[in-house]
This record gives structure tokens, C-alpha cells and sequence, in this order.
């Protein structure tokens, strides 16, 4: 996948795609159904796949002090996104200036002057430009106008009855239901990033950590989860991601006075040094909130039982990160 920061003096070869335009945040399978739905229409027609979203995510520009809510951060989003087989990758930058320009504009200068697509797909709720001008309908009329192509993909809940939102994800990551956040996402949600140092009490006691911090991430609930953690590992010329089994304490350890909220990981049967290597901490099942032991020896034998009941539980699912995704359905929120 080509990732293009503008899409001014693209070449011939990065022009003219069928492109999927959203936020995406989560690339949840809503999002799935609209980037698929352009996959369809560019194999059917000869074109290129594309993907056009927005970075950093809207909200975080026009409500800066909002708390953290990134289901993916670009990272992970472009990977989910490249996964679903987008050949292009179109990021806008997102700021002030450019959410002045009206719906109109934006059609003209980035969809057609820029990156000349040949048919926009969009949920039928997304809305875009300067006063959220900018409607499905009003893509129809452009398109009808300067001869490119539009799909709008329906926003329909699953037979569950499940709303694909990304709204849902997070209220259900937030009350410590990642299996049923799972289900609206297609996979289980993932955190990532670097590992940091850390105060290396855990080697002490005989569970040795790895830390992330959280970031721009959405604040899932705080306690203990059952997760697989993937490191990149080298494998021929490329890398590839190696899944393993683990437990993980989201939160503050009140135990020792802590403040700062951080994502520590103890991965099982697994002792290298993992200072500054880049990990993905896929959350499986809550097992318990975060508690204030008297002392050491309590909370080591509470950690010696988390860690078996995530053993147990993660026995009970399938390798790696993710889960069956059930059918594609439309819904851009
Ligand atoms: N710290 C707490 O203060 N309370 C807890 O309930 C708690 N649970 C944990 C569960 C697991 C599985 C792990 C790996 C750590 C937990 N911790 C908890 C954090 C622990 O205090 C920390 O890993 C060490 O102090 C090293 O920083
Ligand atoms: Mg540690």
C-alpha cells in the first residue's frame, strides 16, 4: 500500500482510484463494509483500490481538550486498512484552515484535481467540509456534475441487532466488555506501542513487565485483562508478528502509591529484554479491576491467580489476535 500525505502532484499511477472515504477510527466492520464495497467496485471496473481518510482525527481538532478516544491510532488504522486490500492510502492532514474549505471545494481540489478519482464510496451518514455541508447527496450531484462515480453504504445493524459504531466500542471498552467490543470491531481491540523502561519491580517479584503507554488511546476500564501480546520477530528478508499469551494490569498500582495510568504486560514463559521494541497488546477478556494490596506478598499471589485464570481463558480461544469476523455491514460511524 502507497501512503500519500497530499494529493497534489500525484503521479499518473497514484491517480484515478476508487476510493473509500472516511475517518475510519477502528476500521470496525461498518468501516470494513465501505472499504470493501470500494475494493468490489475497483476489481470490477479495472481501477486501483484506494482509501482517503483524515489525520489527526477531526474531533481532536475541533474539541482539543476532549479525553483521549482513538480506537486506532494512524499505525494501526493504516494497517488495518491495508489489510483490507487498499492499494492507495490518501491521508489529509486535518486542521482549522482546512476544515474551512466548503464541501464543494474539497470535492474540487482533493477528490478531482488531486487524486482524480473515478467513484467515491462514503456510509450514507458521512459528512464532511466546512459546516458539515457536505452529504452523500451532495456527492451524488457532484458526481452526477463531473462524471465520477458514488456509492453510499447504509448504516444497518447487525442480525444481533449489534449498531456498528465506534461510539458502541467505546462505551463497551470503557465498562471492561472487550468480547463485545470485539464483536462490532471484527477483532479484538489492540493497543500498541513502544515498551518503556520500567521501575523493574516486576522482575522482583517474579512477574517482569512490559509498559506502554496509553497516549491518544480511548481509556479502556482499569484492572486486569487476559492478552496477546505480538512482537515483531525477523523472518527472512521481512518481520513478521509472533503472538503470545500473556496478563496484563491497565491502571495506576495504587499498591505502590502510582499515578500515571500505564498498560504493563507480563508475557508468559518469556523473559528477553524488550526495552524500546515496538508491541501490540490485543485485550481478550477483563478478569478484574485494578486493587490496593497491603504489601508485596498479597498482590504477588493475586498475580500468580490472574495469571492462571488468563491462561485458562485464553485456552478457550483461538491463536493470534483476532476472532471469526463475521459478514461485512454497512455503518461509517
Ligand atoms: N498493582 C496494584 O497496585 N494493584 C493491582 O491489583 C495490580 N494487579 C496487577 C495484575 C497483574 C497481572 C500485573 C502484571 C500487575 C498488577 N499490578 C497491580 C501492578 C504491579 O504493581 C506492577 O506490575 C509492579 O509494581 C511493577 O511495576
Ligand atoms: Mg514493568
Amino acid at each position: 500500500m502507497r501512503i500519500f500525505r497530499h494529493t497534489t502532484g500525484l503521479a499518473d499511477e497514484d491517480r484515478g482510484a476508487v476510493v473509500a472515504i472516511g475517518n475510519f477510527d477502528g476500521v470496525h466492520r461498518g468501516h470494513r463494509a465501505v472499504i470493501d464495497a470500494a475494493g468490489g467496485i475497483a476489481r470490477e471496473t479495472g481501477a486501483q483500490q484506494g482509501v482517503l481518510t483524515f489525520e489527526p482525527h477531526p474531533r481532536s481538532v475541533f474539541q482539543p481538550d476532549i479525553a483521549p478516544f482513538r480506537l486506532t491510532p494512524f499505525r494501526s488504522k493504516a494497517r488495518q486498512i491495508e489489510m483490507l486490500g487498499a492499494e492507495i492510502l490518501y491521508v489529509i492532514h486535518f486542521d482549522v484552515e482546512f476544515s474551512s474549505h466548503s464541501a464543494e471545494d474539497f470535492v474540487r481540489l482533493v477528490l478531482l484535481d488531486g487524486a482524480g478519482i473515478k467513484h467515491v464510496v462514503a456510509g450514507a451518514d458521512f459528512v464532511f467540509g466546512n459546516r458539515r455541508r457536505g452529504t452523500g447527496e451532495l456527492l451524488r450531484a457532484m458526481g452526477d456534475k463531473h462524471g465520477f462515480g458514488v456509492t453510499l453504504i447504509e448504516p444497518i445493524a447487525g442480525q444481533d441487532g449489534l449498531a456498528f459504531s465506534s461510539t458502541r466500542i467505546r462505551e463497551l471498552l470503557g465498562s471492561g466488555r472487550p468480547g463485545e467490543a470485539a464483536r462490532i470491531l471484527g477483532r479484538h481491540w489492540e493497543i500498541e506501542g513502544r515498551i518503556e523502561p520500567g521501575d523493574k519491580r516486576g522482575r522482583k517479584i517474579g512477574f517482569p513487565t512490559a509498559n506502554i503507554a496509553l497516549e491518544d488511546y480511548l481509556r479502556p476500564a482499569t484492572g486486569v485483562y487476559a492478552v496477546r501480546a505480538g512482537l515483531d520477530e525477523p523472518a527472512g528478508d521481512a518481520s513478521e508478528t509472533i503472538w503470545r499469551d500473556g496478563v496484563a494490569n491497565l491502571g495506576r498500582r495504587p499498591t505502590f502509591g502510582g499515578d500515571d495510568l500505564i498498560l504493563e504486560v507480563n508475557i508468559f514463559d518469556f523473559d528477553d529484554d524488550l526495552y524500546g521494541r515496538h508491541l501490540r497488546v490485543s485485550l481478550i477478556e477483563y478478569l478484574r479491576p485494578e486493587k490496593r494490596f497491603d504489601g508485596i506478598a498479597p498482590l504477588k499471589a493475586q498475580i500468580a491467580e490472574d495469571a492462571a485464570l488468563a491462561r485458562e481463558t485464553l485456552a478457550t480461544h483461538g491463536p493470534g489476535p483476532s476472532m471469526t469476523q463475521g459478514p461485512a455491514r454497512a455503518g461509517s460511524d
